[in-house]
């Protein structure tokens, strides 16, 4: 009797996990190429190993340089490069030779088959200008915007157009093989915020859900792409999971879900701490009943003003969240005080090799050893 009971706990249990593991069997993009398969599965795998360290822009200039190739200030401080590199897609939109960041997108190609040959996660986001007036994604003085490109809308094809200026960039990421490199794109992001044109105030969550999926159907269908995982996030500080998922647009259009926090004030400030531990426990939750992967898509402290932000607040806070990655914003060349990774001789470097040496932070040549693009 104990052991049918004991049986019938086993099986009941494996039901259970297999609910998880069927709801994750692939790419929300079903026709996703082997490579974007694995990179999936790979990325679930190393969630289990630590949490990946990401920056953005971190191949493209840092502080004191810019764009001279195989430099970065993570590896300057670290002799390693970071897990996840993130980069800006704003401007691709219009064919411009360079991101709204002065970032040329021909240095971007070349970066992106430096970071797929050291097995590194590439993600990117985009901060596409507002198409209704012409200003940056930051105009929100209409709350027209998102109807407007939407199908019958008046900003309808020219977006179109847009979008296959982005999927032309997106479809020339190829390895010498040919073979297109798996990426990870985070459109539509902090749309809890009103700071964008697509965020909360400016647009229905029926037009949010229509716009996400608008863009994924147009680049996997009519655009034929099928490197991508998509990424949803959020901003950090949203109610409870109601408010998270509200605008979701459902399991069959998200790989990942994230969202953006940064801390803000003196170093004494527990906000981060308390917030971002917080919104952490609902996104794992949420992830794990969904089947993604979750991330902190965007955080930091600019400037980083305290010289042990990595082991005292950062890390306490995100290590026992399983997540895939946390990345900090760039180390503008062009905006003083605007960086949020160290760089020789600031203020928190040793103590970013602390964090380094931990046992549970991903850097690059972990992850190479991870080899999380190996199909299976
Ligand atoms: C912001 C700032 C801006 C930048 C934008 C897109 O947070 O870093 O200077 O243009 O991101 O990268």
């Amino acid at each position: 009797m104990r052991k049918l009971l004991s049986l019938t706990i086993v099986i009941l249990i494996l039901t259970s996990c297999n609910t998880g593991d069927s709801m994750r069997s692939g790419p929300a993009d079903r026709s996703a190429t082997p490579e974007t398969v694995a990179m999936l599965a790979g990325l679930h795998r190393a969630a289990g190993e630590g949490i990946m360290f990401g920056h953005q822009d971190d191949l493209a200039y840092g502080i004191g340089w810019i764009y001279p190739g195989g430099e970065s200030d993570v590896k300057r401080v670290t002799g390693d490069y970071p897990a996840v590199y993130g980069m800006d897609l704003g401007y691709i939109e219009h064919r411009s030779a360079v991101n709204l960041d002065s970032v040329p997108f021909e240095d971007m190609k070349t970066f992106v088959q430096q970071i797929w040959d050291r097995g590194g996660v590439i993600t990117f986001s985009w901060h596409v200008d507002n198409p209704l007036t012409g200003e940056s994604s930051w105009d929100v003085s209409s709350d027209r915007v998102v109807a407007s490109v939407l199908p019958g809308g008046e900003k309808h094809e020219e977006f179109k157009a847009w979008l296959d200026n982005l999927a032309e960039f997106l479809a020339s990421l190829r390895d010498d093989q040919g073979v297109a490199i798996p990426v990870i794109f985070r459109p539509w992001h902090e749309h809890t915020g009103s700071w964008f044109w697509w965020g909360e105030n400016l647009c229905t969550t029926e037009e949010f859900v229509a716009l996400w999926r608008f863009t994924f159907d147009y680049l996997c269908g009519e655009k034929n792409l099928h490197n991508l995982l998509f990424a949803y996030s959020a901003v950090g500080d949203f109610k409870n999971r109601e408010h998270y998922l509200e605008r979701y647009p459902g399991d069959d259009y998200v790989d990942l879900i994230g969202f953006d926090y940064y801390q803000k004030g003196d170093p004494g400030s527990s906000a981060f701490r308390e917030n971002v531990g917080r919104a952490l426990g609902m996104l794992t939750e949420i992830a794990v009943a969904h089947g993604k992967l979750a991330a902190l898509t965007e955080t930091g402290y600019e400037g980083i003003p305290d010289s042990t932000w990595w082991t005292t607040t950062f890390w306490p806070t995100i290590e026992n969240h399983r997540i895939s990655y946390a990345l900090v914003w760039r180390n503008a060349h062009n905006l003083p005080g605007h960086f949020y990774a160290p760089y020789p001789g600031q203020l928190s470097e040793q103590d970013f090799i602390s964090f380094y040496n931990l046992g549970e932070t991903l850097f690059q040549s972990e992850l190479t050893a991870l080899s999380i693009y190996k199909q299976e």
